[in-house]
């Protein structure tokens, strides 16, 4: 394997190469929806806020990395799982929710255009992410498999579970197992899907699909440790967010429950895990330097 400085460039020159023609498709399917005009605003306002795309980005990287071409069919798919992302983030804002002011260092969507629009806009998102997947030119079997599996990590047996896991566990002293279990289905659920779709798409095998998997659950595990270590740790300019709300609020976080060097424990441990599914995928053949400099996303980890 390659030094970290190059893997890290590696994955740079990919998001330079990729990202704004995801985005551009973004902007374009949504622009293209014969719709509302508010909602389409809407819509479009939080999904071209700015964002990592961290998972249509996962999506793009195991097909580079398993020789598959990044065609439009795959573009589809990494943005459809943007577009659902997104959803889950206006929804998560609202005041029942999380009442954030702040995403993507903009106005969360209700306090730019009103409750009601912005979970509408998030209804918008969410079902056209699998109209999305529809449209493509994939064989009817794969989207198919897509959908089911987008539908599944999403839905209440994913994402929406943990969001409710998340809001009863308020208040309540959850333990180590009880908050992985939360951070696996609000968090690791779509991550999860976005490894097993670029899988899909590439045809991989059980094998590879199954360290893959593995892979999945280690970076998902490490995003979120890394995400509650960070609303400690940063500022709001940094992050675009509100922070220091897990404390005040008193949720369930690493920090909260093991302390800041605990936290940066499990996030050590969770990187290693992650860094040795790799290096068993590459073993049975897939290139890895990309999904290897997603690692580095954490490689702030050490601000205290
Ligand atoms: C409303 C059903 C429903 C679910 C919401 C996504 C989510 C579930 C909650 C967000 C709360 C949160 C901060 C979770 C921690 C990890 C996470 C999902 C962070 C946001 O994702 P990023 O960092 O965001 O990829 P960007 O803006 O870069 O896309």
């Amino acid at each position: 394997m390659s030094g970290t400085k190059t893997m890290k460039s590696e994955l740079e020159r990919f998001q330079l190469q990729h990202l704004s023609v995801l985005n551009d498709y973004l902007e374009s399917y949504l622009s293209n929806l014969n719709g509302e005009r508010t909602l389409k605003d809407a819509m479009l306002y939080s999904v071209s806020a700015g964002g990592k795309r961290i998972r249509p980005m996962l999506i793009l990287a195991i097909c580079c990395e398993s020789r598959r071409k990044i065609d439009k069919d795959v573009y589809a798919v990494a943005a459809s799982l943007e577009l659902l992302h997104t959803y889950s983030l206006i929804h998560d804002d609202l005041p029942e929710m999380d009442n954030d002011d702040l995403r993507r260092g903009q106005l969360t969507n209700h306090k730019k255009f009103g409750q009601a629009i912005a979970v509408l806009a998030g209804d918008g998102l969410l079902t056209t992410a699998f109209e999305c997947i529809g449209k493509t030119n994939l064989d009817d079997s794969i989207k198919a498999t897509l959908m089911s599996a987008l539908a599944k990590a999403a839905g209440p047996q994913g994402m929406v579970s943990g969001q409710v896991a998340d809001i009863q566990g308020e208040n309540k002293q959850l333990t180590l197992a009880q908050l992985q279990e939360l951070h696996q289905r609000k968090t690791g659920a779509l991550i999860d899907y976005s490894c097993y779709a670029g899988g899909v798409l590439s045809a991989l095998s059980a094998a590879q699909q199954a360290e893959l998997h593995q892979f999945a659950m280690s970076f998902g595990l490490a995003f979120q440790i890394y995400d509650d270590i960070l609303d400690v740790v940063s500022t709001e300019k940094q992050m675009g967010k509100a922070v220091h709300k897990d404390q005040s609020e008193h949720k369930n976080t690493y920090p909260e429950l093991m302390g800041l060097d605990g936290a940066y424990r499990q996030l050590d441990a969770a990187i290693l895990k992650a860094q040795a599914s790799l290096d068993i995928l590459e073993k049975m053949g897939m290139k890895t330097e990309l999904l290897s400099g997603f690692l580095d996303y954490f490689a702030r980890r050490k601000i205290k």
